[in-house]
């Protein structure tokens, strides 16, 4: 991939969505490709782990339908943590549904998650209309959004032409989608890698193979290095350690190595 070799700050001139953009310059500056995936169940755990955490990090990946106790105090919060330490929030809400149905589930509800969260991501599942939906209520705040293109769990149904026509339907729409969730870079069958997209990879741990439900990880130097994959998306790895700010340290400069080797800085 041309992309791959090139820091991340220098392929922001190929996005035309803000936060994606956004992004590519955070990283450089912050020096991180580190997510950290937030997966706790209650508000003081979510924004102590955001303040503590946040110094290391370019995106804060959230369930916010997790938290046992959440109120609407939450994202306001979060977006002042966003603003104190750099780093862009990600609903990883995983839309499925008809364009008008995420339309509501996006804008309205308890959460109202296009109103605080810079990115969120989607199945491509239902065909583009999902896109235009989320489209119609994202881009007037500037959000950005990932696809699914694959994802970490034994057996996913995410995989070869699913895959190929997902890379597809974000290459219509670039203007609000810049970016997948996925376990490598994609390329059309066949084909050099003619358009540029980040990639988001959960499936990350320097210590286990996998948990008992189905989740298998990989390395940061096999995300970063041999798949060409942007953006290390970590949870248990990190938040269950004893001391989590050393262990998202560690994964920084794994993911952060990685990335200096891929380009050769
Ligand atoms: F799209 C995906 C996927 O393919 N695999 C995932 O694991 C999303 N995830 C999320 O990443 C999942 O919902 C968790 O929030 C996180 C992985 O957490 P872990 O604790 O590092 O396994």
């Amino acid at each position: 991939s041309p992309y791959a070799k090139q820091t991340y700050s220098a392929r922001a001139g190929g996005f035309s969505n803000p936060t994606g953009v956004q992004l590519l310059r955070l990283m450089d500056e912050k020096k991180t490709n580190l997510s950290i995936a937030a997966d706790v169940t209650s508000k003081v755990e979510l924004l102590k782990m955001a303040d503590q955490l946040g110094p290391y990090i370019c995106v804060f990946k959230t369930h916010i339908d997790i938290l046992s106790d959440y109120d609407e105090t939450v994202p306001g919060a979060l977006q002042a943590l966003a603003e104190k330490h750099h780093f862009l929030i990600f609903e990883d809400r995983k839309f499925a549904d008809i364009g008008s149905t995420v339309k509501s589930q996006y804008a309205s509800g308890i959460y109202k998650i296009a109103s605080w969260s810079h990115i969120t991501n989607a199945h491509p599942i239902p065909g583009e209309g999902i896109i235009q939906g989320l489209k119609e209520v994202g881009l007037p705040l500037k959000r950005g959004l990932l696809l699914l293109a694959e994802m970490s769990s034994k057996g996913t149904l995410a995989k070869g032409e699913y895959s190929q026509e997902t890379l597809r339907m974000a290459k219509r729409n670039k203007d609000f989608v810049f970016g997948f969730i996925g376990q490598r870079r994609l390329a059309e069958e066949g084909a050099e890698e003619d358009e540029d997209f980040l990639y988001l990879t959960p499936g990350v741990s320097m210590a286990q193979p996998g948990d008992s439900l189905g989740q298998q990880y990989r390395s940061p130097e096999q995300v970063i290095l041999e798949s060409k994959c942007d953006v290390i998306i970590v949870g248990r790895g990190i938040y269950g350690a004893a001391d989590p700010v050393a262990k998202a340290i560690e994964y920084r400069a794994a993911g952060w190595n990685a990335y200096l080797k891929r380009t050769q800085q």
